[in-house]
């Protein structure tokens, strides 16, 4: 554990109380250990680097935005609609209440969604095809979403950035989302519960839904 504390100008004025392995910053550039016991502040929270972040917050009634980088993250967020970027490493997001929006980046995560509305989402590299190393998705290699609940109208958005001869598919027996791009190339993408009554969507464009 590394012990760091300092005044938080950041997150209204408040002195940092809790330690964290998290450095944190927002984009004025100095680092920060995130207050999981800070109440009250929601805000933008930006994990410059490699480091393997662990990130609380716990406001009811405010939107967090986080976004941390290449290591193995940790971020919990509370209520409200938060906007999560875990990066590149192998996360564990912990959505909470609210109807979040997630990206898990590459790596093989693990993503808790909680209670709401939650949209997922997958990016495919732009330029080198699906499982391009610009994108998040990589062969062989699967996220974990745990709570993808229909009853809340959960949605996984995959974005294959215009790939038109690649398809989606949701393995019930296994709980598997596979995606094969135009070339034949397949892998199973995430791992959602079985026995799901999944609704596959291909909105055209490269982009599709599972909901
Ligand atoms: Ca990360
Ligand atoms: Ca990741
Ligand atoms: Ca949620």
């Amino acid at each position: 554990m590394t012990a760091y504390t300092g005044p938080n100008t950041n997150f209204g004025g408040l002195t940092l109380a809790e330690v964290n392995d998290a450095y944190v910053s927002d984009n004025g550039g100095e680092n920060y250990v995130f207050n999981s016991a800070m109440d009250d502040v929601g805000g933008t929270i930006e994990v410059l680097g490699d480091w393997d972040a662990i990130v609380y917050t716990r406001q009811e009634s405010e939107v967090d935005v986080v976004t941390t980088g290449s290591g193995d993250d940790q971020i919990n967020t509370g209520g409200k609609a938060d906007v999560i970027n875990a990066g590149d490493g192998d996360d564990i997001v912990r959505g909470g209440p609210g109807g979040d929006n997630i990206r898990g980046g590459r790596g093989a995560d693990i993503l808790i969604l909680g209670e709401g509305t939650d949209v997922v989402n997958y990016i495919a590299d732009p330029d080198v095809g699906v499982f391009g190393e610009g994108g998040d998705l990589e062969v062989g290699v699967a996220d974990q979403i745990v709570d993808f609940n229909q009853h809340e109208n959960d949605i996984l958005r995959i974005d294959l950035q215009g790939d038109l001869g690649a398809s989606v598919e949701y393995d019930a027996h296994t709980g598997e989302v596979i995606v094969t791009d135009g070339t034949g190339t397949s892998s199973v993408i995430a791992n959602l519960d079985s026995n799901l009554h999944v609704d596959i969507d291909n909105l055209g464009d490269g982009v599709w839904t599972l909901m």
